[in-house]
């Protein structure tokens, strides 16, 4: 007999048996992308495990944002296919360290981006994503200073977008880092009338070269509504499904990393494997845990953000 299991199949039964919903992040592998019920960049994924009625939300991402799904759906029991889906951005930023930072800076407002720990939510006033950063800045008054973490390259970017001068804590994603500006110089060189298009988590160097720079969703809206033939994109490669689903005439090319053995997919996200997604939904683990006091401290300032961007 063929024991191989259908996992598309399998999938679908345990979402309806166990009243579950499949959120998967714009970097997840393809075939998680096409087995969830949701995909979205960390605003949008927020957003629905805020309001779904699910009773149990199964969380294609990295850590932090399954731990947001679980700060704002206590009640929920929150799965992520694997509890090593971590991030280095969020890693960049240790809550006791930032804590002694912001300790000299009492003055400072802190706004946090959602790539981080729940330790570090807990000690920022509000969140924000990519997709919501310049309206949670321009919703401080002009005259307060602002404390931004974790990521060094969009603060330095949304600094100058907004004219604010903002103190800067120094974190940085691995994979946004590692495009190499001379690289996507000679791509371009090759496909002239390609668009450069990048997340802003990218040096200000390759930035300075982009056609457009935006969130996730900011990203593959553009891919849509451009009339442009060709794209070199310049941020994880998860997000070129959706890309090339939507706009089966265009050619999305990933923006080549700085060296050989570097690479433009997050080892993070790639944990996830749809082999693990059926795993955690047959077997209800791993689950998210959180101590109930640090869930309500990093509850506020996401609280703030969902408000601020509704
Ligand atoms: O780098 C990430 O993890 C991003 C861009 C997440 C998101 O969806 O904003
Ligand atoms: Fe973290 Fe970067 Fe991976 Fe996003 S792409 S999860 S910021 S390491």
């Amino acid at each position: 007999v063929d024991v191989r299991l259908d996992l598309f199949a399998e999938i679908e039964r345990l979402k309806k048996e166990k009243n579950a919903i499949v959120l998967a992040h714009y970097y997840q592998e393809p075939d998680i992308q096409d087995v969830a019920d949701y995909i979205g960049d960390s605003l949008g994924l927020s957003q629905q495990a805020a309001k779904t009625d699910a009773d149990i939300i199964v969380f294609a991402g990295v850590h932090f944002m399954a731990e947001t799904a679980k700060i704002l759906s206590p009640q929920k029991k929150v799965l992520l296919p694997d509890l090593k889906a971590g991030c280095s951005l969020a890693d960049s930023a240790p809550p006791e360290l930032f804590r002694k930072f912001k300790e000299k800076h009492p003055d400072h407002l802190v706004i946090s981006y959602i790539n981080c720990s729940a330790g570090i939510k807990a000690l920022s006033d509000i969140i924000c994503t990519s997709s919501n950063a310049e309206k949670i800045i321009e919703s401080v008054p002009n005259d307060q200073p602002i404390i931004f973490a974790p990521d060094r390259n969009l603060g330095a970017y949304l600094a100058k977008k907004t004219g604010r001068d903002m103190l800067l804590w120094n974190g940085a994603c691995m994979v946004h880092e590692i495009f190499s500006l001379e690289k996507i110089t000679k791509l371009k060189i090759r496909h002239p009338k390609a668009k450069v298009i990048a997340h802003p988590e990218c040096e200000a160097a390759v930035l300075e070269i982009a056609d457009y720079i935006g969130s996730t969703t900011g990203l593959l809206k553009f891919s849509q509504k451009d009339d442009a033939k060709e794209y070199i994109v310049v941020t994880e490669t998860g997000i070129l499904h959706q890309m090339q689903k939507e706009n089966p005439g265009k050619t999305f090319i990933p923006a080549p990393p700085n060296n050989a053995c570097a690479c433009n997919d997050c080892p993070h996200m790639k944990l996830n494997t749809l082999e693990k997604l059926y795993l955690c939904m047959e077997y209800e683990q791993p689950e998210i845990t959180m101590n109930e006091d640090l869930r309500i401290a990093a509850k506020k300032p996401i609280e703030r953000m969902l408000e601020i961007s509704a």
